[in-house]
């Protein structure tokens, strides 16, 4: 069976959780750089479902859509639940994970500079509601087993960390849970990579 294949640009982004959900799961993949811009526009957006990157392939499956390739990820991979109940609580957060990411990465892009402030003062009420969800729960979001969404969530968390290194300060529940997956094993090895270290969060050098 030939290895999986991602290609995106070379920036954490919408990639960074699938391919830590991947080396924490010991699932060897190959990555292609789609950049620079004229290689992206000439030799790969014409092929992408929507014009747009992450892409994967495993096989005869070809995917866009970072999330569909976390869930698709999680079913070939056990890693989304043991039941309905639990796959709903995954894709609940992975939702709330999207909505806040779409926040952040249109902060980063478009408004940077006046919108990083109201972003971080906006930033507690948001990470309430991940705090309330996580509270009385077990290690990870489904309990004692990691789950996709945990992925996704995680490298959300990652990125405010290092927009406002103080923003989990508050919530001490979401802050236990992000230093537990960041000490995860897997997770430490595809960070201490030259090719995880070498990747800024996003493509305008803005963080
Ligand atoms: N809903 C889609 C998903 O979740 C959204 C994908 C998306 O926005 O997969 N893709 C963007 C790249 S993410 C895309 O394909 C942002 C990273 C930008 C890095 C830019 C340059 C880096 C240079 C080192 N954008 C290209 C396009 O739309 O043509």
């Amino acid at each position: 069976m030939s290895k999986i294949q991602l290609a995106y640009f070379q920036v954490r982004g919408r990639a960074e959780a699938i391919r830590t959900l991947l080396v924490d799961n010991n699932v060897e993949y190959e990555e292609a750089d789609v950049g620079p811009r004229d290689n992206w526009v000439n030799n790969w957006k014409p092929k992408m479902a929507f014009g747009q990157c992450p892409w994967l392939k495993d096989g005869d499956v070809e995917l866009v859509q970072s999330n569909t390739m976390l869930r698709y990820l999680a079913r070939k991979l056990d890693l989304y639940g043991a039941n309905n109940v639990e796959a709903s609580r995954a894709d609940m957060i992975n939702d709330g994970v999207e909505d806040l990411r779409v926040a952040y990465t249109r902060m980063i892009y478009q408004n940077y500079e006046e919108g990083k402030g109201p972003f971080i003062a906006e930033l507690p009420g948001k990470l309430q509601c991940f705090e309330n969800l996580m509270k009385n729960g077990g290690d990870y979001i489904l309990g004692s087993k990691v789950c996709f969404a945990d992925y996704n969530l995680f490298d959300l968390l990652d990125a405010l960390v290092t927009l406002s290194s103080p923003c989990l300060d508050a919530f001490p529940t979401l802050k236990a849970y992000y230093d537990r997956v960041m000490n995860r094993p897997g997770v430490q090895k595809r960070r201490s990579t030259d090719h995880f270290k070498g990747l800024p969060i996003n493509g305008n050098g803005k963080q």
